[in-house]
């Protein structure tokens, strides 16, 4: 590596030539492919912007003039240019870089992110920040072409455009999410780029004509109406200048000559936004990117040659994600009122399946969560009945139209949670902890977690035939290998289910803790103690009389929850008890995720650091058996044990 090797900061890349540029890029590329392809991350995201990265820190004088970038997934070129190439090889495991951006990491991230669309908002904040201060400096917000759908992103161009503040909008325009982009603004950006090389040919053409003796000049005018009646329809003037941005582009955001020509003209731009519009390919150089467009978006570790991954000889249960697709695709072929949303995340939900086998009957709608919600809500107004399959994490996005237009007006929307729980190497914007808190607390929902994919299904089942709102919430990663051949059956809501039967302690957990809390009970029982273990199955509403019962049975309740443990089923069961005045009878001990930021790293790992595995709950179950006053209360018989 001719010049990688020396590069420790941007500073060091501003004094190369710009003629040297082009090397450093295939240089930064070759080393994003090289460490990605053994540890694996977002490599097709950021190699398509590597380019852009040189580029913006060779024009820009980071981190002195403010560089934010949307999501961050895109940004390991600037991870590698901001003195963090030595340690890329770590990148989203424990204790290694963040795979996103974080202010705690480096001066060089101005913004943390991890969820789309927040970087203009950012941005404009930070400039009307340094207005106010009578500072000097230049703002650069990064954006893809998808994130720039975001609703976030649309209201900050509408006030960025009002303001008229000098900030600069880097698109960095692929044409892909995570699957290809949709909607009609990714539509719009097309037509500007077929109008602009209609524009470039027109131009060459008038070129030609004009230089006919005679006639060149008539002919000439003529292409030329056409071509202004074409640009006035569809060149950026409709949105973009009309909303007081200026316009640079389109660039190949692939040659960094181009680019920093184009960055030097947006900086000279002093009396308001401008959008420089590059053109990039997500995955660019990733080996044999047209064998699958979700694979190289973000990948595990994989041949550096072929592309493709490493075969895992171990056989795996399938995962919730593709039973939650496959349990769609059944339920829909049965039932036709029912239709299936995903907010950019058809791959990842498992909606791919649901797109492809009814494609009138289910919708991506970009990242757009809180429009999917309020779409769900229109339809359920008329008798269809939606499932919008949104991580946890990006349903928080959505949260107020959960509670305004789907729980006020009790609608018959189903909320399907994929990754609730600690997610591991994608980190703390990611991790679902916090569905619990902000979903038990509005009247009408519902809420439930299966213990295995095979209640999953039955929960799927029963939250579509729940007549207003219900959700449901399981982990990321692979069930736990239960027989799924049997047909979804409903579910009595609210009622748990008794696992075991014991007297000492009652295990009440939650979803993906039931599987550990009945390994816990086992070597409990070794220890010649009796426990029962419930598998809660509902949130919301809890199950009153069962908890009631166990609450008179027991000494000590252990609830066990993959969650906050502020607002969530531990604190519900608690509120529960006390409603009944039972909170003095019996000992309750919370299993949960403390009031703390669950950092990145390997999930199981994570889950342990918090007790939160077999080895955590049984240790947790005996310490506080200890703790507990002697004291003996007479057992009777539970509801039968099924
Ligand atoms: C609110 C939110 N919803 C969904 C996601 C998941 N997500 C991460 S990257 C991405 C695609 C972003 O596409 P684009 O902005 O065009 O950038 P590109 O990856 O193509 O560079 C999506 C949907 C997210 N991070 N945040």
């Amino acid at each position: 590596m001719r010049f990688l090797s020396e590069i420790n900061s941007p500073a060091d890349l501003r004094q190369l030539k710009v003629e040297d540029l082009q090397e450093v890029a295939d240089e930064v590329r070759q080393f994003i492919i090289d460490t990605c392809s053994r540890v694996g991350g977002h490599t097709g995201a950021s190699l398509g912007a590597v380019e852009l990265a040189v580029a913006m820190h060779y024009v820009f004088d980071t981190p002195n003039d403010r560089l934010v970038w949307d999501v961050g997934h895109q940004a390991y070129a600037h991870k590698i240019l901001t003195g963090r190439r030595d340690e890329l090889h770590t990148i989203k495991q424990y204790n290694g870089l963040s795979g996103f951006l974080r202010r705690d990491e480096s001066e060089y991230d101005t913004f943390g992110a991890g969820h789309a669309s927040t970087s203009l908002s950012a941005a404009l904040g930070m400039a009307v920040a340094r207005d106010q201060k009578g500072e000097d400096f230049n703002v650069v917000a990064l954006i893809g072409d998808s994130s720039l759908a975001g609703g976030m992103a649309m209201e900050a161009i509408n006030q960025a455009g009002h303001l008229k503040s000098r900030m600069i909008v880097v698109l960095n325009d692929n044409e892909m999410s995570i699957a290809p982009a949709v909607g009609a603004l990714s539509r719009y950006l097309n037509r500007i780029k077929e109008a602009q090389s209609y524009h470039h040919i027109k131009e060459e053409i008038g070129d030609a004509l004009e230089s006919v003796p005679g006639i060149g000049g008539s002919l000439r005018r003529a292409a030329k109406s056409v071509k202004d009646a074409i640009a006035a329809a569809v060149l950026p003037g409709a949105l973009v200048s009309e909303l007081g941005f200026k316009y640079i582009g389109y660039v190949d955001g692939h040659n960094v000559p181009m680019l920093v020509r184009a960055l030097e003209e947006a900086k000279k731009i002093d009396d308001g936004p401008v959008i420089v519009h590059a053109l990039t390919t997500k995955g660019k150089g990733f080996p044999n990117p047209e064998k699958n467009y979700y694979a190289y978006h973000a990948t595990g570790p994989f041949d550096p040659n072929t592309g493709l991954p490493y075969k895992s000889s171990k056989v795996a249960p399938p995962a919730y994600t593709q039973v939650f697709g496959e349990t769609m695709c059944e339920l829909m072929a049965k039932d036709e009122s029912i239709v299936t949303i995903t907010a950019a995340m058809p791959d990842g939900t498992g909606v791919d399946k649901v797109l492809e086998k009814f494609p009138k009957r289910s919708f991506d709608v970009g990242i757009a969560e809180q429009h999917a919600v309020t779409f769900c809500a229109g339809m359920a107004c008329e008798g269809i009945k939606p499932v919008a399959a949104i991580y946890s994490t990006f349903l928080q996005r959505g949260f107020d139209q959960v509670i305004h237009d789907v729980c006020l007006q009790n609608l018959n929307v189903t909320f399907a949670m994929d990754r609730a729980g600690i997610v591991g190497a994608d980190g703390p914007t990611h991790h679902g902890l916090l569905d619990i808190s902000y979903l038990r607390g509005y009247p009408n929902m519902i809420l439930m977690a299966p213990k295995d994919e095979a209640e999953m299904r039955d929960m799927l089942l029963t939250a579509i035939e729940h007549p207003g709102p219900a959700a449901l919430r399981y982990p990321r990663g692979n069930g736990l290998g239960v027989d799924i051949s049997n047909a979804p059956e409903k579910l009595e809501v609210g009622r748990g289910e008794i696992l075991r039967e014991g007297e000492d302690v009652a295990i009440i957990a939650l979803g993906s803790m039931v599987q550990p809390s009945l390994e816990a009970a086992g070597r409990l029982e070794a220890d010649d103690v009796a426990p029962t273990v419930v598998n809660a199955r509902f949130v919301k509403p809890l199950d009153e009389e069962l908890i009631v019962e166990i609450a008179k049975t027991h000494r000590l309740i252990i609830t066990v929850e993959e969650a906050y443990l502020a607002g969530g089923f531990g604190s519900a069961v608690m509120e529960l008890l006390e409603a009944n005045g039972l909170q003095d009878s019996v000992r309750v001990v919370r299993m949960g995720v403390p009031d703390r930021i669950v950092t990145h790293g390997d999930a199981q790992l994570l889950l342990a650091k918090y007790g939160l595995d077999a080895d955590g709950i049984y240790q947790q179950t005996l310490n506080s058996l200890k703790e507990l006053p002697a004291r003996k209360v007479a057992g009777k018989p539970l509801r039968a044990v099924k």
